[in-house]
């Protein structure tokens, strides 16, 4: 394997990264998160156990790896104290492998307030969020008043920032939203309470990253949400607030572009989208019915049912360019066994043209038809399957000419939720 891997999500999140990272684990020293928040859920399967991860990287679960939050992402105290309570109760020792960023934008309840009051005043409009206090978040942060980690170290610094904020969120949450307003007081002493087992965790950690390189240690970097998610280039406006793309794994834990080797793209082998926003080769029909039933597609944080729909190559072809995807992981082969014709997207129609990429905001993409190969299915399992050659004709083919249209070369694909059910290519 290369040396330090950017794992991304390849389409709208929900790809199996958590699988993925933990299961690349095994080779590196460190697993690093570099972008959004508790809005992820990234679902691991070990020994048949379900553990579903959302701030903390998947790499957790194995005993030998530290795992860090980059100043990129950003951080709800109780998520992430909640999230390291489930992990040791469920006999998982975090409490001392975490290590955040001091300049990670906290969340606080006034963003989750202010989340809500956004996503009811825009009605039909609504952007479909986790709710979890994202967006609001990273506009503190880009608008320079965020408060940070490190604040917590200085209760009457943190303290006076919250305050000061909560001006504006209060005058905006009942004068502009006709919302309540949210006690200040007790989201201060609230947080505070909880403020020193924050605050044992905070590192510098880019320095540290950059140390353990320079003396020969590995690092998985995983991605949050998914590239067509992302605030510059995704399905604008329905998109995450952060930047999704493998590059924003160097400003968002602090490394150079030059030490990031080898980014892995995830991908399903069909496609699913939560949350508002268009989607070229959604179904409405049986079939779309059948793939939210076998691939067990509802939301790993809020439980809503995932859209489904084939595989989009010209979405892919886009994220292959955004994210300079040097392979692809291919998962969730064996939810397609059994279908009697599988489609692939290979291009769009558009305005008349044929487009062979996705075009750039939400508007144009809501107008483009795809265009579909279709391949004839297989009724064999693919459940489990370790070798490529074991598989189906068939699928072998249908997953050959999704590389070819993709424009890139299958690393892995991924034959069922387990550690153990993953053919290696290359
Ligand atoms: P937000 O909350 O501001 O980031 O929401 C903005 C859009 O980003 C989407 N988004 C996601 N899409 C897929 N998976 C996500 N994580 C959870 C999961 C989602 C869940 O793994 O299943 O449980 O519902 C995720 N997080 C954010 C979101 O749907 C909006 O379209
Ligand atoms: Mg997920």
């Amino acid at each position: 394997m290369a040396k330090n891997v950017v794992v991304v999500g390849a389409q709208w999140g929900d790809e199996g990264k958590g699988k993925i990272v933990d299961w690349l684990t095994e080779s590196v020293q460190g697993v690093v998160r570099f972008n959004g928040g508790h809005n992820a859920g990234h679902t691991l399967v070990i020994n048949g156990k379900k553990t579903i991860l959302r701030l903390i990287p998947s790499g957790i679960m194995h005993p030998h790896v530290n795992c860090y939050i980059g100043n990129g992402a950003v951080v709800s105290p109780q998520a992430l104290l909640a999230e390291i309570d489930e992990l040791e109760a469920n006999g998982v020792k975090a409490e001392d492998r975490i290590f955040v960023s001091g300049h990670c934008p906290l969340i606080l309840p006034y963003h989750v307030a202010l989340d809500h009051a956004r996503e009811v005043a825009l009605g039909d409009k609504k952007i479909g969020t986790t709710g979890r206090g994202i967006g609001p978040a990273y506009e503190d942060k880009v608008a320079r008043r965020a408060v940070h980690v490190s604040d917590l170290l200085d209760p009457e610094l943190f303290a006076e920032k919250v305050r000061r904020n909560c001006k504006l969120i209060n005058f905006l949450l009942v004068d502009f939203y006709k919302a309540n307003p949210v006690d200040v007081e007790q989201i201060i002493s609230d947080t505070l309470a909880l403020a020193p087992r924050i605050t044992s965790k905070i590192a510098d950690v880019s320095h540290t990253l950059n140390q353990k390189m320079r003396a020969g240690e590995q690092f998985l970097f995983e991605g949050a949400q998914g590239t067509m998610l992302d605030i510059d280039h995704g399905t604008y406006p329905y998109v995450t607030s952060s930047n999704t793309v493998a590059g924003s794994a160097s400003p968002g834990a602090g490394v150079g572009p030059q030490k990031l080797n080898y980014v892995l793209g995830i991908t399903k082998a069909y496609c699913t989208r939560v949350g508002e926003g268009p989607f070229p080769t959604e179904l409405f029909d049986d079939d779309g019915k059948k793939l939210r039933e076998k691939g067990n597609e509802f939301g790993a944080v809020t439980g809503r049912p995932r859209r489904c729909g084939w595989f989009d190559g010209a979405a892919l072809r886009r994220s292959a360019e955004w994210n300079g995807l040097s392979g692809l992981a291919v998962m969730k082969l064996d939810v397609l066994d059994g279908f009697k014709t599988v489609r692939l997207g290979v291009g769009y129609e558009y305005k008349g043209q044929r487009l062979e990429v996705m075009p750039v905001g939400a508007d144009a993409v809501a107008e483009c038809k795809p265009i579909y190969e279709d391949f004839p299915g297989w009724e064999e399992s693919t459940f489990g399957i370790t070798k490529w050659d074991d598989l189906p004709l068939n699928a072998r083919r249908y997953l050959d000419r999704l590389s070819q249209v993709a424009g890139v070369p299958i690393a892995v694909v991924s034959t069922g939720p387990d550690r153990e059910n993953t053919i290696l290519l290359k």
